[in-house]
């Protein structure tokens, strides 16, 4: 399977989020995209490409072209304003209740986006730990350049292909970056198959978190089927969308498909879910599927709960390709860095109908996997 890589994403090269107000050690690192690069080389089957450049109009046919704008002068304006800070975080967010009581009128009028970059990121930005630095703009943008041309790559003839995307995407929404995410490769990649192919597209996302970004650029459309299994929003991020009576609304009415999990959920529970999520996705015509790739979903990750082994992504990698669809595999989440190269050649192994041998036991401790 050919996979699609850029250096670009080095330069978004955050070390800090804040969570809960407290400065903690980033998640969301360019070590993790790293991993996954050298775990793919090592294995040798998997030839990899450089993303070609396919302008803005893919992004703004999806996203506001305010955030686009935002998102490319952001740190010229933190510099511009002579800010000495290490990123860009809000200040201060328009929190619904703020205009409670006001006409839609005059709230637009009023909830308007400010002059300076501290409110600029709170108009445009969901949460504190999607922090923006010099290198962002290029980074998301390539991120979504490799998205597309993944996108390529299969409606060029391949059976799937793996985009090694960072930034992660599915928590950017038509008009907010958050959650990691600045724009969002899979949405992009979904309209892009939807305008090329004139077919249906389903999009599976596997991430640990619900991409409520996805779900919103797609709620009214019937031609893009949304089908998520992540943390019940009840305990996890991003706690206000991702449960199951979402399920679209005009022309996307029953096109929403979420399948909250409780903590702890394990291979078993997993697996379940994935079988009712294909199913969804097979109820309907269509000949390609965008898959969220999330390895959040482990066992040993530090921001999830569940309990996902290295060997369920081989099978989850396996059930998906054994729908016989095209597939479109876009990297999201994962952040236990020791075990991401491997659940990755895992699940794009298990894809591919390969068998998947874990590194010898020397490479054990490096390399994180737990027995399954
Ligand atoms: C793409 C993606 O996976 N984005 C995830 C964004 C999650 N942001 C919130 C992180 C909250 C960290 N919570 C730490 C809890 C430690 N027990
Ligand atoms: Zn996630």
């Amino acid at each position: 399977m050919q996979v699609v890589y850029s250096p670009a994403h080095l330069g978004h090269d955050i070390t800090v989020e804040t969570f809960m107000g407290m400065p903690i050690p980033a998640n969301e690192v360019a070590e993790r995209a790293e991993k996954i690069r050298w775990a793919l080389e090592a294995d040798g089957g998997f030839p990899f490409a450089a993303p070609t450049d396919h302008g803005e109009a893919p992004i703004t046919a999806v996203h506001d072209p305010g955030l686009v704008r935002f998102l490319e002068v952001a740190w010229s304006e933190v510099r511009r304003q002579g800010l000495v800070r290490p990123f860009l975080s809000a200040d201060t967010y328009p929190n619904r209740q703020m205009f409670e009581g006001m006409t839609p009128e005059a709230v637009s009028r009023l909830a308007r986006e400010p002059e300076q970059a501290a409110g600029r990121a709170g108009f445009w930005g969901l949460d504190t730990a999607a922090p923006l630095v010099a290198g962002t703009y290029s980074a998301a943008r390539a991120a979504v350049d490799v998205a597309l041309t993944t996108v390529d790559l299969v409606l060029g003839g391949a059976t799937s292909a793996y985009g090694l995307c960072r930034p992660p995407g599915h928590h950017a929404a038509r008009s907010m970056y958050g959650g990691y995410c600045f724009f969002n490769n899979a949405a992009i990649a979904a309209e892009a198959i939807v305008r090329a192919t004139g077919e249906r597209v389903a999009i599976l996302d596997v991430d640990y978190h619900h991409g409520n970004g996805t779900q919103q650029i797609f709620w009214n459309r019937g031609d893009v089927r949304y089908v998520s299994i992540h943390a019940d929003p009840d305990r996890a991020y991003p706690y206000f969308l991702g449960r199951a009576d979402e399920v679209g609304e005009g022309a996307g009415a029953g096109e929403n498909l979420n399948l909250p999990l409780r903590g702890g959920a394990a291979n078993d529970d997993y697996l379940a879910a994935v079988d009712t999520a294909l199913e969804a996705i097979l109820a309907v015509t269509g000949s390609v599927i965008v898959v969220s790739l999330g390895f959040d979903t482990y066992g040993l990750d530090p921001i999830g709960d569940f309990a996902l082994t290295t060997d369920v992504y081989h099978e989850v990698g396996r059930r998906v390709a054994a729908t016989g669809r095209r597939l479109v595999v876009l990297q999201e989440g994962g952040y236990h860095r020791p075990s991401l190269g491997e659940n990755a050649r895992a699940w794009l192994r298990g894809a591919e109908g390969r068998a998947f041998d874990p590194l010898p036991a020397a490479g054990f401790g490096d390399h994180g996997v737990v027995a399954g």
